[in-house]
């Protein structure tokens, strides 16, 4: 432990207690969670969940060159907290197709990208061929972009509209192309919470079923929490609980996303939003909780600059990536970035003001650059 970490929690019994457990390599349990989320001593909060990114990531904050790609805000589902679907009549509404989404992946040819990020609402129209496809053709444009496409959501829709069992609907994307999948869809799991905010959308079991068997044929994944809106700290704790029990039989989880549900624009916006203090709060709890997770994400066009950067002394150890203003999901919920884009310059500057080595990282967290 070190001086700081020990002056601070030389008169909390409960504090010194979680410390010697991450000094020893011991997990917190879930009550341990609770008083974590309880506590307003949010100084050691941040020196407990740095020791715990200490351990696993040193001093290394990870980035990527990235775009993605929104095929579409049309949706057959309705979540409360979602700003973004539409309706297929709804003059707002956008519907790619496969050669409008060839024609953003051209933008990118030659130029030093490597990474696309694919994620739109669960289209009623589009099937698995159609995404089968759109990879297959990213690929011949972009030969060396790893596709990180689909939430758990969309592929459930798309694997079971072609009669497909997970595996065998998963294995025909890996041989498209498909090289791993993100975080979204896991919302909260507690099945009362998910009847509350997204009741139609495929439910905890199905989500934690379409990563394993990923993971299983060797895609990586990543998962996330929406938090901040209806649900207490048990359900988040619980949450976390069933991402670090399947995470223990499959390893193949890469990263966490804290994402902090904004309330402009949705069915449920009378809630309202957390406040910084609760947001660090939930980065340091999900670090010192999910030992065996190796990465936590700090994502910076939902979260703007400024907490993003914060979020690395509550360990986070990753930024994603420079996006160049190619999302809007979050925009429409009332993010703070409204055109999110950083140039790697920007990037590593702002990384090493906050006291990290900025490393450039690929989709699989090999290291590519690390600028000390
Ligand atoms: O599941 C929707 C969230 C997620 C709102 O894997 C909202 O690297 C806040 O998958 N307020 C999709 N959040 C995003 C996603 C993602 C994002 C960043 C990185 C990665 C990764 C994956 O967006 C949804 C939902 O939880 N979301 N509406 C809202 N109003
Ligand atoms: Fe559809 Fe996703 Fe929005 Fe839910 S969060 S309504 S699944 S686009």
């Amino acid at each position: 432990m070190n001086n700081e970490l020990r002056k601070v929690l030389l008169h909390d019994r409960f504090l010194s207690l979680i410390a010697e457990k991450i000094e020893t390599g011991k997990r917190i349990s879930i009550s341990d969670g609770l008083k974590l989320y309880e506590s307003h001593n949010l100084s050691a909060l941040a020196l407990l969940a740095t020791e715990k990114r200490k351990q696993i990531n040193g001093k290394f904050v990870f980035f990527n060159k990235n775009f993605h790609i929104e095929p579409s805000n049309i949706c057959i589902h309705n979540c409360r907290f979602c700003s973004y679907r539409r309706n297929v009549n709804d003059t707002d509404s956008w519907d790619y197709n496969i050669s409008d989404m060839l024609d953003i992946c051209k933008k990118y040819y030659g130029k030093d990208v490597s990474e696309v990020h694919i994620v739109g609402g669960v289209h009623p129209n589009r099937n698995l061929d159609f995404y089968c496809d759109l990879i297959v053709e990213i690929k011949k444009i972009l030969p060396d972009i790893h596709v990180k496409a689909f939430t758990a959501v969309e592929l459930d829709y798309m694997i079971g509209k072609a009669n497909l069992t997970a595996e065998a609907g998963l294995l025909k994307l890996k041989e498209a192309g498909l090289n791993s999948i993100p975080g979204g869809g896991a919302e909260i799991f507690d099945r009362k919470v998910r009847k509350q905010i997204c009741h139609q959308k495929s439910d905890a079991n199905t989500w934690l079923k379409i990563h394993k068997t990923a993971h299983n044929l060797g895609i990586a994944s990543n998962a996330s929490i929406l938090f901040g809106h209806v649900e207490t700290y048990m359900h988040r704790l619980k949450h976390l609980e069933l991402l670090r029990n399947l995470q223990d039989q499959t390893h193949g989880f890469n990263a966490f996303i804290p994402l902090k549900y904004k309330k402009n624009n949705n069915a449920i916006s009378e809630t309202g939003e957390v406040n910084d203090i609760e947001v660090l709060k939930n980065f340091a709890v999900s670090r010192i909780f999910l030992d065996n997770i190796p990465h936590i994400k700090s994502y910076w066009p939902m979260l703007g600059k400024n907490i993003a950067g914060f979020a690395l002394h509550f360990g986070a150890d990753d930024m994603d990536g420079t996006i160049d203003d190619s999302t809007k999901i979050y925009s429409m919920a009332g993010a703070e970035e409204k055109n999110p884009s950083m140039q790697i310059d920007e990037m590593v500057r702002f990384i090493k003001k906050t006291g990290f080595i900025p490393v450039e990282r690929d989709s699989v967290y090999n290291k590519l650059n690390v600028f000390e």
